[in-house]
């Protein structure tokens, strides 16, 4: 593999599709072939499944049947996208990946942690982020910015859950953060988007400085 993969987790409305396209402008800027992709979907067979789980067609099946599918969507989307790409020399930004599913379908979803490892080393074939960047914001805040940003759209399959629900998976990510110290770091997603960006990008340049993939 020559190039690079930096993943973006965090709660609802934390920002980062917005933090992606800033990440993609300064990565381009810096003569990097830049992948910008997201989860669940990214391949045509992953959105697809997409449709199916985020509009709530398999939350009737139960968390593992969903938890099983995140998975589906996840192999076509390595196998089809991200090994090819990072194959290539190519810098791949992706938003949502293996933390997204920790934290919903094992934590909140009270999945087996073995069941969900396993899942996880199937699904993924050993396609692991360089960098995890997790977005943190209180879980009311983010919610109010993705309801601002949906306006009079129905709500999706996991936006639709309690505050309590948003707030465990928050404390999740942040576990994990620390669990996984090395390849993730937490920004604090609150302030405003250049502050965000500020933060990130200073992540991003220690990654670069320790990584130079082919082609850059
Ligand atoms: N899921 C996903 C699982 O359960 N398991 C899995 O394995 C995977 C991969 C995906 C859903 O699927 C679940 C998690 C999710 O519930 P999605 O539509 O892709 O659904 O949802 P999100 O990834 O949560 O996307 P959102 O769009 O809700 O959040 P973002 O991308 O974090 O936020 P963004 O950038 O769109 O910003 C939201 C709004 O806030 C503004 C933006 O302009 C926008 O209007 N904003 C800010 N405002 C003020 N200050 C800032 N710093 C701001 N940053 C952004």
């Amino acid at each position: 593999m020559s190039g690079f993969f930096i993943s973006f987790e965090g709660g609802e409305g934390a920002g980062k599709t917005t933090q992606i396209k800033a990440v993609e402008k300064f990565l381009t800027e810096k003569g990097y072939s830049v992948v910008v992709t997201r989860e669940p979907g990214g391949t045509y067979g992953a959105e697809l499944v997409r449709s199916v789980i985020l509009s709530g067609g398999a939350e009737q099946y139960g968390t593992a049947m969903e938890a099983i599918l995140f998975a589906a969507a996840r192999n076509d989307h390595v196998e089809g996208l991200i090994r090819p790409a990072l194959e290539q020399g190519k810098v791949v930004l992706c938003d949502r990946y293996i933390d997204s599913s920790r934290v919903y379908q094992g934590v909140t979803g009270q999945l087996e942690p073995d069941f969900m490892d396993n899942l996880e080393r199937i699904t993924i074939d050993g396609i692991k982020p360089d960098l995890t960047l997790i977005l943190d914001i209180p879980a009311e805040a983010g919610l109010a910015r993705a309801n601002l940003r949906r306006g009079n759209e129905i709500v999706d399959r996991f936006e639709k859950e309690t505050l309590s629900v948003h707030e465990q998976r928050r404390q999740a990510f942040l576990r994990l953060a620390e669990e996984e110290s090395e390849r993730c770091k937490v920004v604090n997603a609150a302030q405003n988007i250049d502050g965000v960006s500020k933060d990130i990008l200073a992540h991003i340049d220690v990654l670069l400085a320790s990584h130079s993939p082919k082609g850059a």
